[in-house]
């Protein structure tokens, strides 16, 4: 599947080359400017389509050809995808590592190989620094504060004394689940009114979402006052979750979620949802320059954070512009 996929990629990279007219030596007609693999997490959210789309996208306007592997939310079929990219001897592998750990050994067979290793979205965790030259993604502790912040705002509004918070968190040990929760209690941690019920992991998956809920509703009852939610699958999934137990989400229980998709922004207009943080999925354009740089031998920065905002109530949400995921 894979490889059809690549060769239509291929042929429309050579396409563009050849109608831009910047493929007019015999050598770049007939090759790419690079191959890249690049070892995609799944199809779990909106973020996540729309973050391959935008890759596939970007490696057509760069000519750049693709090899693009779906590793079905499978840390062990990331880890073939790798080895396949090198036997290929491909230029430069890309991945987004699921969870953090695990990755030493294969990305030691790949700095064997001579082929330069690119973190895509999140990280990893290993003492060898060596193994990966950079990493593309988002500042996940940065979202978390900004959740954080907005909720002491609000708490300030509403002029509360006590504020019960669930949490729903990402796929456990994912660098976004790690960071997001540490920048958000380090950002409430200090301020007495806040008192954390229970964290539940809910793997960013919408229908684990309405589980975790579901779970957390029939535990807690009325006392929640807030849900803290990953991402904008598993609050989609949790909401009606809400609504049939009764609550009215967004006025009787505060929602704050990240990833700020076109679904979830639509809900904020509708007020069932308060705070949307966002994560732009858009990291493809930063990848090709930083693949084509690595393949000419040039130096790259070591972190590239894309800059992020959030919506809220706060604000006139009518004036939010179309999303793109
Ligand atoms: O928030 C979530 C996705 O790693 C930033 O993964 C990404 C997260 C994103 O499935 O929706």
């Amino acid at each position: 599947m894979f490889i059809k996929k690549m060769s239509v990629l291929l042929f429309t990279a050579l396409l563009v080359m050849g109608i831009t007219g910047c493929g007019n030596t015999e050598k770049d007609s007939k090759d790419p400017k690079l191959l890249l693999g690049f070892s995609q997490i799944g199809t779990e959210s909106a973020w996540r389509i729309g973050n391959t789309l935008d890759i596939e996208q970007q490696a057509e306007n760069y000519g750049v050809g693709l090899m693009l592997e779906n590793a079905n939310q499978k840390q062990e079929n990331q880890i073939a995808a790798i080895r396949r990219f090198i036997a290929y001897k491909v230029d430069v592998i890309a991945f987004s590592p699921i969870v953090e750990d695990g990755w030493d050994n294969v990305l030691k067979e790949a700095k064997d190989a001579g082929i330069p290793v690119i973190l895509v979205d999140r990280d990893i965790s290993t003492d060898k620094s060596d193994l990966t030259t950079c990493l593309i993604g988002a500042d996940f502790y940065n979202e978390g504060v900004m959740a954080g912040e907005y909720l002491l705002r609000k708490a300030d509004e509403l002029g509360l004394e006590q504020i019960n918070i669930v949490e729903i968190t990402g796929t456990e040990n994912s660098t976004p689940m790690m960071q997001r929760q540490a920048g958000f209690f380090d950002t409430i941690g200090a301020d007495e009114r806040m008192n954390v019920l229970e964290s539940i992991d809910g793997d960013f998956l919408k229908s684990r979402g309405a589980e975790c809920m579901r779970y957390l509703i029939d535990t807690y009852g009325d006392s929640i006052d807030v849900v803290f939610s990953h991402n904008d699958e598993m609050t989609i999934g949790a909401l009606p979750e809400i609504e049939k137990a009764g609550f009215e989400p967004g006025k009787d229980i505060i929602i704050i979620s990240i990833d700020g998709g076109q679904e979830a922004i639509d809900i904020l207009k509708q007020g069932k949802i308060n705070c949307v943080v966002e994560c732009t999925p858009k990291l493809g354009k930063a990848l090709m320059e930083t693949a084509l740089k690595l393949k000419s031998g040039e130096e790259v920065e070591k972190l590239i954070h894309p800059e992020e905002v959030y919506f809220s109530d706060e604000q006139d949400t009518s004036q939010i512009m179309p999303r793109g995921y």
